[in-house]
This record gives structure tokens, C-alpha cells and sequence, in this order.
């Protein structure tokens, strides 16, 4: 029969051995996911005729046999011969590529598969397809093996008024290598997709292979809106009814549907280009994420809800808990990228831009309500981003703080050796001349701070770091950002040692850097480089000699057990390191060999970490109770360390 071929014939032929040679090009995979694809490409069609307003009922059977059915109710294939090929409607239909949209009324094929190349297809890499038609009183059949027709089409008279098409094909194994059974769950998935996506097509799905066999209807009348409803019912909505945009400009048409829950933090905005879920976005998405942010900014401002003066709200501020589907039918779409599903039509985004925010701003104009409470949302979610972006500096500042100068009133020591170097936190001016003058400058530091710093229980993050006394002290310890896990080799000293006066003044500075050092580097306290000088309280001279008291009781003791009854001696009591000689100073306080220092230790971490929050912390009551319970029992010193 070879020799009776048209040239159209053999071009034909052509096409389809091109399909079955090559099957990964026009199906994605000869796998599991291009053997569902047959599924889909068959359906796509029926969709079509849905779409076009001719079909309301399409029905996907697995068959017994492992074949796959769909049939439609709408006009079904034209029967009659197709003048450029010389052939039946249906044969043209299951037998030229690409010939799904090439002729009948004109309406563009919108669903097109995810490659959009036809059910010919679906028929090229099937072992057996059956087509049967019922359109004008008749049933006409046609069936096919591996593409090429193996009967002519038959027609008979039918009774009933019915219209239509079933294609019913079982995937040919010789194509699909790892087998061709259909997965329930898989197909089920994309027709329920297909039906919100399609409002008002009823979609009957049913599994033959089992016993029982498995019966799901999908038909949403509401759609994407349903689609939304059905992807927040766990949440709770910010507003009770659903945002829904519909319209067509230039061929193109377009529906949103969009609501946001109060508990959600990210955003779930799904896009569908003709049927097709366009996983890596496009213009389609590009449109929406803008008009959104450009209409929300608009409004917020129109109702005071940002001031002249304030930054706009970010994309993703506005998006924050929104759910949202957009579904585009175009009619030449573009998909791009490698897997082709993201969407490059450039005249798509000005479309939605314009319907979206047309229909957006009045609606919400009508609806203030909702209107506010979304942008309260995005200006809390803005917020919580400034906060967010605020934490990253600080972290980016490390590299700054670390490579800063020392500060200027940092009188350094000569050692560049930590493990023998000591620095000394001094209270005022006045001591910190003291100390420059008295200390070995060959391993002690000096860092004199002015005044009382910042108590860091009560502070957020951000101001710490810019508290000057606060920076002071942690480019001069070289110490890194706050919580952050401690590294001693960036430590300049292995001796910190708290130098303050002894009284309730001095107590109290001791007690915001003790304060200050457990909450930004908890580690400097565990690992023992915290020290506590003690100041020298009493000098007492007698003859020649003299003495230092660091306390009232050692004062007492000396007098009476080492002088004689009738001993001349004056006692001088410090008020302050900086009344002290930088020689006294130096002898008291600073002097290896003669000091005595306390190194700060933890015994209970929990309970030392409670005793800050209590008493450096915001809240009275609890500090009141702490000192009332207490109080007595302990002196200031004990309370402040
Ligand atoms: C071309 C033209 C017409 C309908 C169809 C194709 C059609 C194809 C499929 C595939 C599965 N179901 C289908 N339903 C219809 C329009 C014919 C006319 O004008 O009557």
C-alpha cells in the first residue's frame, strides 16, 4: 500500500516516527513523568473543549487493562475531511502534529499541554489508541497502533443525543522504559489542579484496576477562589472573604484569587499559565508581586498608615501570609527555562499590573477594613525585616569593630602577649591618671571610662552598639559580637580587671560591667578572665611605716594586734582611686606582688543568669521582692557580684 501515499501521508508518517525516535522531546521523559504526561495531554484536550464552552463533563478511567480513557461531552472531533490532508477530522487530529488548534472554530488552544504538542502524541507513543466520536446521530470509531491508523473510520447510526469524544490509549512499552503503570495519587493530583483552575468543569476520576473500583469527582464553581479557601483552611484568615480579580485584555485572560491569614509568615502565591503550574514564575507573577506592593504602598499612605517621611513597604512585607493563585490563558504562551515552566510573554505583566491593581484598589476603598488590617500585617512583618536586617549588620560590623582603632583613651601595654597582659576598667578620668601613671606599662593597660555605662539587660542589640563606652571596650578587649560563639585568640588580655572605687557608686559600675560582660560574652565570666581589683580603703602611717586596709575590719585588727596601745598613726581613708598617688595606686591595688584581686566566678549559672535579670533588668517587682528576701543578709558588694 506504500506506493498509494500522498506526500502529505508520508510527511505525516514522518512526524510521528520523529515523536516515537525521540519521544523525551516532546513528553520530557520516557519515564514515569512523561508516561503521566500522555494522561494530561489527553485531558488537556477535553479542558480545550471545556474552556471553548462546549463541554461540562470529562471522565478519566483507568481501565482494567492498565489503557487510560477520556471522554469528553463536548462537539466531539470533526469527522469530516480536512482539505489540506485529505483526511477525516479525527484521523487529522490523531495523526498531525501540532494539528489541535490548526483548524475548527478558530479559538486558540489554551490548555496545550506542558509542551504543548497534541494528542497525535499521545498517539504516537501508544501501543493501541481507540477514538470514538458521537456527533450527528452517529458513534464513529477509528483505531490506531503506534500511530498509523489500523482502521478506516467507521460510523454508525446512534440513538441517543449525545456528543462527544473518548480517547481511550494504552502507552506502548517499547517507549516507556520503566514500565507504564498509572499512579492514582499522581493523576489525581493534577485533575483536582485542572478543576480549581477551571471552575464549573466537573472532572470524574476512577480507577478500574481494582476490584472495587476507586470514584473521585472534582468540580469546584468557585475555582481558584476555591483553590485559595481550600489551601488556608488549617489557617486563620485576616479577612473573611476572598480577593478575586477576573478579567481579558488583549486575548489575554486573567484570574487571582488571593486572602491572607493572620499566623502566616511566608508567602504561597501559585502561578498557572494556560493550565500550566509555571513553577519558576514569569511575567505573569512578576506582574501580580508588583501591582501588590505598588497598590498596598499606595493605600498605606493614603491612610496614614506610613508617613511622607518613611520608607516603603517591601514586596515581601505585603506578601507576608498571603496565599494566592494567579491563572493566565494566553494565547501564544512562551515558556522558558529548562524545565519550560516559566512563563516569558512580556505583555503579560502589564496586564496583570493594570487589571490587578484597577480592581484591587477599588475593592479595598470599599472595604477599609480589610485594608487595614492587611497593612498592619505588612508594616509588622516591615518591622520585624528592619529588626532582622539590623541583627545582620551588627554581625557585618564584627569585621569593622575588629579592624577599628583602638580607642584613643586606651593607654595600651607594650606586651603584644595576651596570656601576660593585664588591662585594667577604670572608673573616671581622674583614676584613669592615676593608674597611666602607676601601672608596668610593660603588661598593663589602662581603659578609663567615663561615667556609667549602658546597663545591657535593659537595651536592644542595636543601641549597645553604639554606646561609645560600650565600642570602647570592645575593640580595646577585642572582643566580637554579642552571643556569638567566644573566640579567646582575638582576646587582647587574659586579665580584665574591673578597677572601680569602693563605694556604692564604684558598686554599681561593677555591677553593669559584670552585667555587660555575662550577657555579651558569657564565656570571658565561665572561663575565669574576669578579674575584680581591690582598692585600697584606709592608709595608715605610723613612724616610718605605712599600711593599707582594704577593709574596716582590717583596719580594726591592725590597730589593735600590731600596734602598741600608745602608738602614733594616721589613718587616711580613699574616697576614690583618683585621691590615691599613682605610687599608691601602683602599691594597693595594681602591683602583682603586693594586690589582691578576685577572679568573678559563676557557681550557678541559672541562678546567677535569674540574678541579673532581676536586678539589672526591667521590672521592679520582682527586684523589690529579691532585695526584701535578701537584702539583709547580704551586704551591696555581695548583691552587686
Ligand atoms: C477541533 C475542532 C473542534 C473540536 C475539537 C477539535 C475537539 C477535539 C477534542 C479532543 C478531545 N475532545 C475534543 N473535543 C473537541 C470543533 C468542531 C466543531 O466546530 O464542531
Amino acid at each position: 500500500m506504500t506506493s498509494s501515499y500522498s506526500a502529505d501521508q508520508i510527511q505525516v508518517l514522518e512526524g510521528l516516527e520523529a515523536v516515537r525516535k525521540r519521544p523525551g522531546m516532546y513528553i520530557g521523559s520516557t519515564g514515569p513523568r512523561g508516561l503521566h504526561h500522555l494522561v494530561y495531554e489527553a485531558v488537556d484536550n477535553s479542558v480545550d473543549e471545556a474552556l471553548a464552552g462546549h463541554c461540562t463533563n470529562i471522565e478519566i478511567d483507568i481501565n482494567a487493562d492498565g489503557s487510560v480513557s477520556v471522554t469528553d461531552d463536548g462537539r466531539g472531533i470533526p469527522t469530516g475531511i480536512v482539505s489540506k490532508t485529505g483526511k477525516s477530522g479525527i484521523e487529522t487530529v490523531m495523526t498531525v502534529l501540532h494539528a489541535g488548534g490548526k483548524f475548527g472554530g478558530g479559538g486558540y488552544k489554551v490548555s496545550g499541554g506542558l509542551h504543548g504538542v497534541g494528542i497525535s502524541v499521545v498517539n504516537a507513543l501508544s501501543e493501541w489508541v481507540e477514538v470514538t466520536v458521537w456527533r450527528e446521530s452517529k458513534i464513529h470509531t477509528q483505531r490506531f497502533e503506534r500511530g498509523v491508523p489500523k482502521t478506516e473510520l467507521i460510523e454508525k447510526p446512534y440513538k441517543e443525543a449525545r456528543t462527544g469524544t473518548s480517547v481511550a490509549f494504552l502507552p506502548d512499552t517499547q517507549v516507556f522504559t520503566t514500565g507504564i503503570e498509572f499512579d492514582y495519587t499522581t493523576i489525581a493530583g493534577r485533575l483536582r489542579e485542572l478543576a480549581y483552575l477551571n471552575a464549573g468543569v466537573r472532572i470524574t476520576f476512577s480507577d478500574h484496576r481494582l476490584e472495587e473500583p476507586r470514584i473521585e469527582t472534582y468540580y469546584y464553581e468557585g475555582g481558584i477562589q476555591e483553590y485559595v479557601a481550600y489551601m488556608n483552611r488549617e489557617k486563620e484568615p485576616l479577612h473573611e472573604e476572598i480577593i478575586y480579580v477576573q478579567g481579558e485584555r488583549n486575548g489575554v485572560q486573567l484570574e487571582v484569587s488571593l486572602q491572607w491569614c493572620v499566623d502566616a509568615y511566608s508567602d504561597n502565591l501559585l502561578g498557572f499559565a494556560n493550565n500550566i503550574r509555571t513553577i519558576d514564575g514569569g511575567t505573569h507573577l512578576e506582574g501580580l508581586k508588583a501591582v501588590l506592593t505598588r497598590t498596598m504602598n499606595a493605600i498605606a499612605r493614603k491612610r496614614n498608615k506610613i508617613k511622607e517621611s518613611e520608607a516603603n513597604l517591601g514586596g515581601e512585607n505585603v506578601r507576608e501570609g498571603l496565599t494566592g493563585v494567579i491563572s493566565v490563558k494566553v494565547p501564544d504562551p512562551e515558556f522558558e527555562g529548562q524545565t519550560k515552566t516559566k512563563l516569558g510573554n512580556t505583555e503579560v505583566r502589564g496586564i496583570v499590573e493594570s487589571l490587578v491593581g484597577e480592581v484591587l484598589t477599588e475593592y479595598l476603598e470599599f472595604r477599609p477594613g480589610v485594608a487595614d488590617a492587611i497593612l498592619e500585617k505588612a508594616i509588622q512583618a516591615f518591622k520585624a525585616a528592619e529588626a532582622a536586617r539590623r541583627a545582620r549588620d551588627l554581625v557585618r560590623r564584627k569585621s569593622v569593630l575588629e579592624s577599628s582603632p583602638l580607642p584613643g583613651k586606651l593607654a595600651d601595654c607594650s606586651s603584644r602577649d595576651p596570656s601576660e597582659s593585664e588591662i585594667f576598667i577604670v572608673e573616671g578620668d581622674s583614676a584613669g591618671g592615676s593608674a597611666k601613671q602607676g601601672r608596668d606599662r610593660q603588661f598593663q593597660a589602662i581603659l578609663p571610662l567615663r561615667g556609667k555605662i549602658l546597663n545591657i539587660e535593659k537595651t536592644d542589640d542595636a543601641k549597645i552598639y553604639k554606646n561609645t563606652e560600650i565600642q570602647a571596650l570592645i575593640t580595646a578587649l577585642g572582643l566580637g559580637i554579642k552571643g556569638e560563639e567566644f573566640d579567646p585568640s582575638g582576646l587582647r588580655y587574659h586579665r580584665i580587671v574591673i578597677m572601680t572605687d569602693a563605694d556604692v557608686d564604684g558598686a554599681h559600675i561593677r555591677t553593669l560591667l559584670l552585667t555587660f560582660f555575662y550577657r555579651y560574652q558569657r564565656a570571658l565570666v565561665d572561663q575565669g578572665y574576669i578579674y575584680i581589683a581591690c582598692p585600697t580603703l584606709y592608709k595608715v602611717e605610723r613612724g616610718r611605716n605605712h599600711y593599707y586596709c582594704y577593709s574596716e575590719r582590717e583596719l580594726t585588727n591592725l590597730v589593735r594586734n600590731e600596734f602598741p596601745a600608745n602608738a602614733n598613726y594616721t589613718i587616711q581613708r580613699f574616697k576614690g582611686l583618683g585621691e590615691m598617688m599613682p605610687t599608691q595606686l601602683w602599691e594597693t591595688t595594681m602591683n602583682p606582688q603586693t594586690r589582691t584581686l578576685k577572679q568573678v566566678e559563676i557557681e550557678d549559672a541559672a541562678e546567677a543568669d535569674r540574678v541579673f535579670t532581676v536586678l539589672m533588668g526591667d521590672r521592679v517587682a520582682p527586684r523589690r521582692e529579691f532585695i526584701e528576701t535578701y537584702g539583709s543578709k547580704l551586704n551591696l558588694t555581695d548583691l552587686d557580684i
